[in-house]
């Protein structure tokens, strides 16, 4: 395999929503460039890309795949990417490694919710981006309405370098960089290249000198031609195509059929030759600051992406960030100091590989067998270090506790989760120790079918997933006073401690209580949010202040598990004023005794009362959606805050008690055909309605009364 150099290396990721036909383009492509004798198709489950399994079965991708073609002396890195939301996180890994950005977006539908949730992470990494509306051959394509859909999305800065055209039952695209036109036969095949047709030749032009003062606009020296000679050849609209892309203020647009091959070969031929290269963006900035430079040494590599293979073991994707590297070469983990050796070199090329024996700076590549190294660490050549900023991943969207379906498999299977989240940043599961469960967060019910999947076939234990508990929150409503005696005179040493004490509503800001001789007060932030603030107001020495930590901490053990359902409570003050205490049998264990009974009743006398926590959701999805998600929305006890159009899309904001969450991604997808999308982030504790506490209280009591 030929060595490229970083000027003839494109890096292209493909995006775009489920279904847009990415991983046909791809195949496509590759099959275009002579590398494939036979194109794969999705419905066949032959394609390159989509080999895992899991692909096969449900048929789209889930994983980012690197593919690569050559064309006409020049390598192209594909990285073809899921569509589905749930699988975000391929996209933020993959956005890292890319030079430019290939959105697909399926001319029946045009910019869909999809396009532009991806397009929010191009455009906060500015990555150059060319449209390709595809499936120009579907009955149901408008390509006029996807034009427009796109500029809805991204702007003016969206122009169109082709547009389809059927003549005498041919598809054609006409190009109006090239001014010239492809003819497609229904047999396959080459395209003929052709004269604009007459009929079309006023248009075209039209759209050819809107792209030339495009291209003229991103450089002054272009601009200057532009006004000596009215108009730009191709190699300078190439150029200023080139640099437009690269400041994000050309976005070209492109039509094709990649079920057809239509298209693809102009396609390439365009990244070739005018989409930017390695060499092209700015040189990638370190975590300290520094500029890593793209020269020849030292070596530098970013890990993108870890993959744990039934076969192969650990596969290491990387980039090289700087200088280039051979097999056998060394190189430092900044992370951990570590020394690892690049045995064997691999372009990847779905589940194949080439063995290689050298990588360019630019280039992406694989190896095997890495001991200390995961994804978003960087390798560098001894003496230079230098750490790559991380990869950003998206934060969790669904939370579930696990687990194993076998109480023996319990170890394995959080070895096997923690291996996932190796390679998969964007889910992780961790003990949560208020609710007593391994909680497993994670995107979307789609991406725990994923991780399920991959327990069952590629670690082989089986798990149970539940909706978490609710992390409820006690409080009380108004005050309440009691008085707990403990005494224990059995057998040797005896036990006595007696405490009387108020308790409050606590909030910011309120004035000391009155009708007390307050001689301290201790506030207390307690971790799980709220506060407890204990005021000492004992007179005439009742009992010694060495025992009132005592009786502070049994306050805060009844805190820690609320008397109504176990729940964490919170917001309370506690006045100790009065209590008892024995020359000999007083001692911490028993005022820790008084002070837990004593606050447990008059916890339960103070009304007291459960909150729940509340999520700030939004959903956003096509107008004719709307009314059944606010249906779906109104059952969840969500509280509807506003609604507002947003391109072709409506967005409403609402507060919803978590505890009815429940598998609503699942509902909105199925709600809205895919088309929707929510994020839901903690907002506040609200109490619950009174029958939601009552129901929840009886269900204590009888979990109580089953142990
Ligand atoms: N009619 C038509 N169908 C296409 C085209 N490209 C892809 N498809 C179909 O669209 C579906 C999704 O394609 P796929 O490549 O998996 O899309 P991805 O999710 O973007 O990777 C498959 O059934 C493809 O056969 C096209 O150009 N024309
Ligand atoms: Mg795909």
């Amino acid at each position: 395999m030929k060595v490229y150099d970083d000027k003839h290396i494109k890096n292209v990721a493909f995006v775009g929503a489920h279904h847009s036909g990415k991983t046909t383009l791809a195949e496509t492509m590759l099959f275009e460039a002579g590398l494939l004798n036979r194109r794969g198709s999705v419905e066949e489950k032959n394609t390159i890309s989509d080999f895992h399994d899991i692909e096969k079965e449900r048929l789209n991708s889930i994983f980012a795949t690197p593919l690569h073609t050559e064309w006409r002396n020049y390598k192209i890195n594909i990285i073809d990417t899921p569509g589905l939301d749930d699988f975000i996180g391929e996209i933020a890994s993959t956005m890292r490694v890319a030079d430019t950005v290939l959105m697909v977006v399926n001319a029946q539908h045009g910019a869909e919710v999809g396009t532009e949730i991806i397009w929010n992470y191009i455009d906060r990494f500015a990555k150059p981006t060319v449209f390709v509306i595809n499936q120009i051959d579907h009955d149901k394509a408008d390509f006029e309405n996807s034009y427009k859909s796109i500029v809805d999305l991204v702007g003016n800065n969206a122009i169109k370098i082709q547009y389809p055209l059927v003549i005498d039952g041919a598809q054609c695209i006409v190009d109006v960089l090239k001014m010239k036109m492809y003819k497609f036969s229904p047999e396959g095949g080459k395209p003929e290249k052709l004269e604009i047709p007459e009929n079309q030749k006023e248009l075209a032009e039209e759209m050819h000198n809107e792209l030339v003062e495009k291209a003229a606009e991103n450089d002054e020296g272009l601009m200057e031609l532009f006004f000596e000679k009215g108009t730009l050849n191709e190699d300078e609209m190439r150029e200023g195509i080139n640099k437009g892309m690269l400041h994000h203020e050309i976005f070209p647009v492109f039509c094709m059929s990649a079920l057809n091959d239509m298209g693809s070969g102009r396609l390439m031929g365009f990244i070739d030759n005018v989409a930017p290269s390695a060499s092209d963006l700015k040189e990638e900035q370190s975590l300290e600051g520094e500029t890593i430079s793209r020269s020849e040494t030292p070596t530098t590599l970013f890990v993108y992406k870890t993959l744990n293979d039934a076969n192969l073991g650990k596969i290491t994707f990387f980039k090289v960030k700087s200088g280039t590297l051979e097999q056998g070469t060394k190189l430092v983990n900044s992370r951990t100091g570590d020394t690892e050796t690049l045995n064997q070199l691999y372009i990847m090329e779905g589940k194949d590989r080439k063995q290689v024996d050298k990588l360019n700076v630019g280039d992406i590549g694989a190896t095997l067998k890495l001991k200390f190294t995961e994804t978003n660490d960087t390798l560098h050549t001894d003496g230079h270090k230098v750490t790559i900023k991380p990869i950003q991943y998206p934060v969790p969207r669904i939370r579930k506790s696990v687990k194993a379906k076998e109480a023996k498999d319990e170890e394995k299977l959080h070895e096997a989760l923690r291996k996932i989240h190796s390679q998969d940043p964007t889910c992780s599961v961790e003990y949560s120790k208020e609710l007593k469960q391994h909680i497993l967060a994670c995107q979307g019910e789609l991406h725990l079918q994923v991780i399920d999947w991959q327990l069952q076939n590629l670690y082989n234990v089986k798990a149970d997933y539940e909706q978490p508990r609710v992390a409820y929150r006690e409080t009380i409503q108004r005050s309440a006073t009691t008085s707990y005696r403990h005494k224990k005179q059995s057998g040797g040493a005896g036990q006595f401690g007696e405490v009387h004490i108020k308790i409050e509503p606590y909030k910011e800001g309120m004035p000391d209580p009155e009708g007390f001789n307050v001689r301290g007060v201790e506030e207390i932030d307690l971790d799980w949010g709220g506060k407890l603030v204990f005021y000492n107001c004992i007179v005439g020495g009742a009992i010694d202040a060495r025992y009132l930590p005592a009786v502070m901490k049994g306050v805060l053990e009844v805190m820690e598990e609320g008397p109504l359902t176990g729940s964490y409570a919170r917001d309370v003050r506690v006045m100790l004023f009065d209590g008892k205490m024995h020359p000999v049998d007083s001692n911490d264990i028993s005022f820790k005794i008084a002070g837990a009974h004593a606050f447990k009743e008059a916890f339960l006398n103070a009304n007291p009362k459960l909150m729940e926590p509340i999520q700030n959701l939004e959903v956003k999805m096509p107008e004719e959606m709307m009314g059944s998600v606010m249906t779906d929305l109104q059952a969840r006890r969500a509280v509807v805050m506003g609604m507002e159009g947003e391109g072709n899309y409506q967005k409403i904001t609402a507060k919803v008690p978590l505890a009815e969450m429940y598998k609503y991604s699942t509902s909105l997808r199925s709600l809205t055909q895919g088309r929707g999308t929510f994020t839901s982030t903690f907002d506040t504790f609200q109490p619950v309605p009174t029958n939601v506490q009552a129901d929840l209280i009886k269900k204590r009591k009888a979990e109580i009364a089953e142990d």
